[in-house]
């Protein structure tokens, strides 16, 4: 009862075309991105902030403030980084949004609560809001583990930039399936017809 075979129809009209889905890292000249930026430990923060810039520029993004590609914002530490970050996302105005901070391990334990707050919160941001949310704050025990990845060996500022990219590119296609239906209005992320 109830299988294909009662049902009588043809197969075919069962038939459902699959697909993949992926981000691109060429179609970014109608993008939108938000960068924030936590002043925390600068020395390493700008040179992030080099890398994510350089990636951006080097696939097509207008870093210019002044520009109408990406929009910076300052926070004092990566604690005040969600915050911002939520505040963005609501405003439907970006496509994707870059985290920057670095947070360094000290004598105290305000490591780990600076730490915890920031990657939850970045996190709660891209999941409650659907906008995508990068996570780009380095979490290290010493300046010089931080500086090698802000720079003297690699850049992961350049790894972020590209993660938004990919992101803010393959984001539209899937809220192109259908939108989610358990989420208020306003917790569905940028509208399509503002991001595409
Ligand atoms: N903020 C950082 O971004 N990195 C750190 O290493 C850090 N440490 O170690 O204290 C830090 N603290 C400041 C914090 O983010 C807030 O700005 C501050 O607590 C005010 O809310």
């Amino acid at each position: 009862m109830g299988g294909l075979g009662d049902w009588g129809g043809s197969l075919e009209l069962f038939e459902v075309v699959m697909a993949s889905f992926e981000g691109n890292f060429v179609q970014t000249q109608s993008l939108r991105f938000g960068i924030i930026v936590a002043r925390f430990n600068d020395l390493v923060v700008g040179k992030l902030l080099q890398g994510c810039q350089d990636a951006l520029k080097r696939h097509g993004v207008d870093i210019d403030p002044q520009g109408s590609q990406v929009d910076y914002v300052w926070v004092p530490g990566s604690f005040e980084v969600p915050m911002v970050a939520r505040q963005l996302a609501l405003s439907g105005r970006y496509h994707a949004l870059i985290c920057l901070g670095a947070v360094i391990r000290g004598q105290t334990p305000h490591f780990d609560y600076v730490c915890s707050e920031a990657a939850k919160g970045i996190a709660a941001v891209s999941f409650q809001t659907g906008v995508p949310t990068v996570f780009g704050i380095i979490t290290a025990d010493t300046m010089q583990q931080a500086l090698e990845r802000a720079g003297i060996k690699s850049n992961h500022g350049w790894d972020y930039a590209m993660a938004a990219l990919e992101l803010a590119t393959l984001m539209p296609q899937l809220r192109r399936l259908g939108d989610p239906l358990t989420l208020p209005t306003s917790h569905q992320g940028c509208p399509i017809s503002e991001l595409e």
